[in-house]
């Protein structure tokens, strides 16, 4: 079904404001997405009519706020296709959620001279958990090589005869775009033996995300992506693996029974979650939860698709400009999510995203937390990079592209004042 982006955008507030004058044009949703008025509102209503600390109260408003956490656990639990709420571990963002399978699974299961495979397009996030684990552990850490934009499988299917112990793979890359097969990825480690996550950050906004289909042990998101408050994150994780696992923090919640020698822990997944949790944010990220599928994932997913490929067509023609990431041929399948990265020859990206700013347009440029993959892959020190949502529309890439020739402009005008 075709997206009524129109009637979308009414919910956005922010995308009625002005930025340096102009229409507010926001390209920068692989950083953080805009939030509709239900879920702005779904926090407030929290607060101004039943706010209450969850798990404790005898007291109706207490219980009411129990359930509604609850409720976003189970709503989270069938958004990705899991067994139980009891393999949703709620945490601080994707960050935390990798590093909860760091502390945990990786730092009980994993043995000196134990590897990790990780790939060359992993966000910091899904790389320095790993590296302190190896610091801590002497593990060694090895990565699959990407080649024009996406995974070198066979390169992936090399390094698996090291047998490593834990792979752990973006399904989106955050910079290049280009979605992996995380289904063949995890069944190849499987076959050698080896345990699976997936940093999910920029896939569970924007396509269906199955984790049993997937069958990887571990999957992780944020909810700021996905049109939820930020502060709160997913950890996914297989129930029999959850249960094996002993938590790292310990505190309110997270027991059982507590005695002066020793304690035991709560059931899951409030086994993982100890001390007071982000009421606000469950209960915003599970109004996001059901605004994105009252709208349709696979809409939302196949709007993205026409306005990347839309996009792509035009920046190709430019001059000067190069697009990283899988191939625009090869965007008419699901190659590509909804990102591109992009440098226009002689302009840095710092510029570039500052003369997009002066047109109301936000997108980012930096090495996106993914100084390997921009610095030693793309050789390059920084990328310029639009990223879409379902609420952006076809005029804001042609106002995107239309900068570009003033980019052209400006450096050309700005290089002969210089002389
Ligand atoms: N993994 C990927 C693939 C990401 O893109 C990001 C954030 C993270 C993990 C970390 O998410 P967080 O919610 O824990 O911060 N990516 C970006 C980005 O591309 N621009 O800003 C944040």
């Amino acid at each position: 079904m075709e997206l009524d982006v129109e009637k979308i955008r009414e919910d956005f507030p922010i995308l009625h404001t002005k930025n340096m004058g102009k229409d507010l044009v926001y390209l920068d949703n692989a950083a953080t997405s805009q939030k509709p008025t239900q879920v702005i509102d779904s926090i407030v209503e929290y607060y101004k009519t039943y706010n209450a600390n969850i798990h404790r109260g005898l007291y109706d408003i207490s219980v009411k706020a129990t359930e509604k956490y609850t409720h976003s656990k189970e709503l989270t639990a069938k958004y990705i296709n899991a067994d139980t709420y009891r393999e949703i571990i709620y945490c601080k963002n994707t960050t935390e959620a990798i590093n909860l399978v760091a502390l945990t699974w990786a730092e009980q299961n994993l043995n000196d001279g134990d590897k990790i495979l990780l790939t060359q397009m992993e966000h910091h996030s899904n790389i320095v958990p790993w590296q302190l684990l190896a610091k801590r552990k002497n593990i060694d850490v090895e990565y699959v090589n990407v080649e024009n934009g996406e995974l070198d499988m066979n390169d992936y299917k090399e390094k698996l005869e090291d047998e490593p112990k834990l792979v752990s793979v973006t399904h989106v890359s955050n910079v290049l775009g280009s979605i992996n097969n995380v289904k063949e990825i995890t069944r190849l480690a499987h076959d050698k033996g080896a345990v699976v996550h997936i940093d999910g950050a920029q896939a569970a906004p924007h396509m269906k995300v199955d984790v049993k289909s997937i069958g990887c042990e571990f999957y992780s998101f944020s909810s700021h992506k996905m049109l939820g408050p930020a502060g709160i994150g997913v950890l996914y994780g297989k129930e029999e693996l959850l249960e094996s696992i002993e938590p790292i923090m310990g505190g309110g919640d997270m027991i059982r029974s507590v005695d002066f020698d020793k304690s035991t822990w709560n059931e899951l997944p409030w086994k993982f979650e100890a001390g007071t949790s982000n009421m606000e944010g469950s209960i915003g990220l599970g109004r996001a939860i059901e605004y994105i599928e009252k709208i349709g994932i696979e809409n939302i997913r196949k709007h993205e698709k026409e306005l990347v490929a839309y996009a792509l067509e035009k920046l190709e023609k430019i001059d000067g400009v190069v697009c990283y990431g899988p191939q625009l041929e090869k965007n008419k399948g699901d190659y590509r999510a909804g990102v591109i990265s992009f440098n226009i020859h002689g302009a840095h990206p710092h510029d570039v995203a500052t003369i997009f700013n002066s047109e109301g347009i936000a997108i980012r440029a930096g090495h996106h937390c993914a100084m390997p993959l921009v610095n030693k892959v793309l050789n390059e020190p920084a990328v310029a990079r639009m990223s879409f949502y379902l609420y952006n529309k076809k005029d804001e890439v042609d106002k995107a592209v239309n900068t570009i020739e003033k980019v052209k402009k400006v450096l050309r005008i700005k290089k002969q004042i210089n002389h």
